[in-house]
């Protein structure tokens, strides 16, 4: 794995557990606590270091650590709360792919697996799909071809996690420095594909308990593990309380900014291209504003496929997000 400058005692973070961490460095793993100021300046749980996250660390003994400071994140996936932003929460951090990993065994959803596609994007992360379990599917035709008619240019896998064809199938997304999270419910076979990647047995597998309806999770918690490619791989709990981006009042919730500058604009049409006196263009990074662009699209697509009876309300926000944008 690389590490941005190893010797000053960068590290990154491997797990977390109630406020324990624990850091990978090029020479071993360590146990790792917070510096108190860093837990007392953080000013929401976005601040305090997550799996994935590069972080500067001193040693305190004997395979302990006090870490010093979250180095800036690139590509990652976090779990938005509709309104309050202090429910944000970091799954995974310089992420450079997601694995959206659903199973052929019946409970193919698109639209959970679109919502995962969305918060990769919107986290700068490329989705992959990865269809697993396609021993138990004779005609995975259903879900390609709704995979298919989303329009969307995203590679998508059909794998086995047992047929021992699974690591080279993916293989190119884990090169050295490459990073991959999976994500998907829980029982898809995330852990299974973690230990056919990893080569060993690392991870517990396990299935959804059928006798009680809230299910459980045999993954209880995010963690990192490096590959002997160079790469690593972060496997996530299944998560069904994951509030992606569900309705339009979410999207227009994170994206005030936008919406607020645009009121400066000085067209009232401004479609916030090539137009002068573009507040939106001035103020917003580009970047943002064509992840925003992207969400809308992708959400006004979702939301033309429920149901024609659904949420009035849902329907005249979508009017006057739409209104903003032109
Ligand atoms: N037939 C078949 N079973 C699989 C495959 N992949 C995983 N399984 C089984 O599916 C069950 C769930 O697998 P896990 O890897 O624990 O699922 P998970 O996504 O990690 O689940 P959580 O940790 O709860 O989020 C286990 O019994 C696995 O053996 C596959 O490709 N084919
Ligand atoms: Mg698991
Ligand atoms: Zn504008």
């Amino acid at each position: 794995m690389t590490l941005p400058n190893a010797s000053s005692r960068t590290g990154r973070i491997s797990a977390e557990h109630r406020g324990a961490y624990r850091i990978l460095t090029p020479e071993s793993e360590l146990a790792a606590e917070l510096e108190g100021k860093l837990r007392h300046r953080a000013r929401s749980r976005l601040d305090l270091p997550a799996v994935g996250d590069y972080v500067t660390y001193d040693l305190l003994g004997a395979g302990r650590a006090i870490v010093r400071a979250v180095l800036p994140r690139a590509g990652c996936i976090v779990r938005k709360a509709a309104g309050t932003r202090t429910d944000e929460q970091v799954i995974a951090s310089n992420v450079d792919t997601l694995f959206i990993v659903a199973a052929l065994d019946g409970d193919f959803n698109l639209r959970r697996l679109e919502r995962y596609v969305i918060l990769a994007w919107d986290g700068g992360v490329r989705p992959v799909i990865v269809l697993n379990k396609a021993d138990l599917c004779d005609d995975p035709s259903f879900a390609q071809d709704a995979i298919a008619a989303t329009g969307w240019s995203i590679p998508v896998h059909r794998v086995c996690a047992f047929d021992g064809s699974v690591a080279s199938t993916l293989a190119a997304y884990l090169a050295a420095g490459q990073t991959v999270a999976l994500a998907g419910s829980s029982g898809v076979g995330k852990s299974t594909l973690t230990n056919a990647l990893l080569g060993e047995r690392r991870q517990e597998t396990g299935g959804i308990r059928e006798d009680d309806d809230k299910g459980r999770h045999t993954t209880t918690a995010r963690q990192l593990f490096p590959l002997a490619s160079g790469a690593a791989l972060i496997d996530t709990p299944g998560m069904r309380e994951l509030h992606l981006w569900s309705d339009a009042a979410t999207i227009d919730g994170a994206f005030e900014d936008i919406a607020a500058a645009a009121e400066a604009c000085r067209f009232a049409d401004c479609a916030h291209t090539a137009e002068p006196g573009c507040a939106v263009r001035e103020q917003i990074d580009p970047g943002r504003l064509e992840s925003y662009r992207k969400l809308l699209r992708e959400a006004a697509y979702l939301e033309r496929r429920t149901d024609a009876s659904a949420n009035a309300v849902e329907k005249a926000r979508w009017k006057a997000i739409h209104k903003a944008m032109r």
